[in-house]
């Protein structure tokens, strides 16, 4: 069969319109009667839940925030008592409390038919064997990937993230033809693989499903040329259930699980909506399930939205690659960067690893950037010179391209930290 779920797939619009505007009614009914911060949000506008009659009123709805979620942590937002919940994960939290992800024990089978659709779209099949090196715990990658692993029935090895050296045994001796884990990650198992004198490419290998962070198409192909893979992606975040929001499938493409998940892309200042095709801020609401379902949802992510034929057959809307966090955004010089583009540009020199970070500081009043970054081997080994000359082609690269003059300096091999999970890019010294 070519489709997980052919009848949600590639359901046409009319259809796929009249079904969400069922789940958003029973959904606004559920959480006004349920939670007590959106039943206050719609009577502060006025609104009662017999207001909202179709998918095309969702613009009536108020927003959430993620500061919504601290202030209502850990459970007030939740629209079941918590002996009804049937998993509860949570994301990393850099600062202070985490966000949680309650599941109903129905979330949670929506969850893993999300991750099948997901993988069985990328080419993971029953006679798969699956290496799952996200995180497994309170993260919802390992877990996420896990279950949908398990819908499909592919023999799963949960290695989890870390100990780079076993998973490179291990693909080598189980021989898994499937990798999850994060993109960073995959690149820290390749190269330790290079390391260790271990062609992956010439192992049984074949599929990556990545996820969990930004990273750009050369990075994507960087994976694929040296594990001799084709990379996928999943995208997705802990406040509407983990993986599973989109999915790459074989034309490349981003699915969005609008059956479950309905996205919309408003203008991060006024936001009002933009026409399909521009790009802006992702919102999502979540209209299936039951534990903690938010109602637009702020994911503070940049992208665009695309309903286009797509050849793989599917009629879910796309969205383009997440060009960033906005609160990842950086302002040089007056002009708007996202480490992804810098990203990109490094691999474009061709003289680089996709091994950086960002160093952003004060001169002045102004912000400056420093790129440091990691050369390929061939450039050290061509001495200070090689190197030098690699600095200043990155440099000249980006004023050309983004327009803005940075600091680049190639640092000595191994001095950026590998990622087991999600990579820091931007060190902040302002
Ligand atoms: O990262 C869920 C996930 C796990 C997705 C495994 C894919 C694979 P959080 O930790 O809550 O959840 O982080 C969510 O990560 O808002 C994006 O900013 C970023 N993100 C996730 N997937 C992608 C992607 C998981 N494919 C936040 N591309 C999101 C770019 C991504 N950014």
């Amino acid at each position: 069969m070519q489709y997980w779920n052919e009848q949600y797939e590639t359901m046409n619009l009319e259809e796929m319109r009249k079904f969400q505007s069922g789940k958003l009614v029973e959904t606004v009914k559920w959480l006004y009667e349920r939670v007590g911060f959106y039943k206050k949000a719609m009577d502060e506008k006025g609104l009662k839940p017999g207001d909202i009659t179709s998918i095309d009123d969702i613009a009536k709805l108020p927003f959430t925030v993620k500061n919504d979620l601290r202030d209502n942590y850990p459970f007030d937002l939740c629209a079941v008592p918590m002996e009804e919940l049937d998993r509860v994960h949570a994301s990393s939290g850099t600062t202070g409390k985490p966000i949680t992800g309650p599941y109903t024990l129905d979330d949670m089978k929506q969850w893993s038919q999300c991750m099948a659709r997901t993988l069985w779209a990328q080419g993971v099949r029953p006679n798969d064997i699956a290496q799952n090196a996200y995180g497994m715990g309170l993260f919802t990658g390992g877990l996420g990937f896990l279950h949908g692993a398990m819908e499909i029935g592919c023999c799963i090895v949960p290695s989890g993230s870390g100990m780079t050296d076993r998973q490179v045994m291990l693909l080598q001796d189980f021989g898994a033809t499937a990798l999850f884990s994060t993109p960073s990650y995959a690149l820290t198992i390749a190269e330790r693989a290079e390391s260790m004198g271990v062609d992956i490419r010439k192992l049984p290998l074949r599929i990556a499903s990545c996820g969990a962070e930004p990273w750009t198409v050369e990075m994507r192909k960087d994976i694929e040329a040296r594990m001799g893979i084709r990379a996928h992606e999943a995208y997705g975040l802990t406040e509407m259930m983990g993986p599973g929001v989109s999915f790459s499938c074989e034309e490349g493409r981003l699915h969005v699980n609008e059956d479950h998940i309905f996205p919309e892309i408003l203008d991060p200042e006024t936001l009002e909506p933009v026409p399909l095709g521009t790009q802006g801020e992702l919102f999502f609401t979540a209209i299936q399930r039951r534990a903690m379902p938010l109602l637009r949802y702020r994911t503070r992510d940049i992208t665009t939205l695309v309903r286009k034929k797509c050849d793989c057959g599917r009629t879910l809307v796309t969205m383009e690659k997440i060009l960033g966090r906005s609160d990842d955004m950086l302002i040089i010089s007056g002009v708007n960067v996202f480490p992804s583009q810098i990203e990109s540009l490094i691999l474009d020199v061709g003289l680089m690893e996709p091994l950086y970070q960002l160093r952003v500081f004060k001169k002045g009043y102004l912000d400056s950037l420093k790129v440091e970054v990691e050369a390929k081997r061939e450039v050290y080994d061509g001495g200070p010179e090689a190197i030098a000359n690699a600095e200043k082609a990155l440099k000249a690269k980006i004023q050309s391209t983004i327009g803005i003059g940075v600091g680049v300096e190639v640092l000595p091999l191994g001095s950026i930290a590998r990622s087991e999970g999600k990579a820091k890019r931007v060190i902040d010294e302002r």
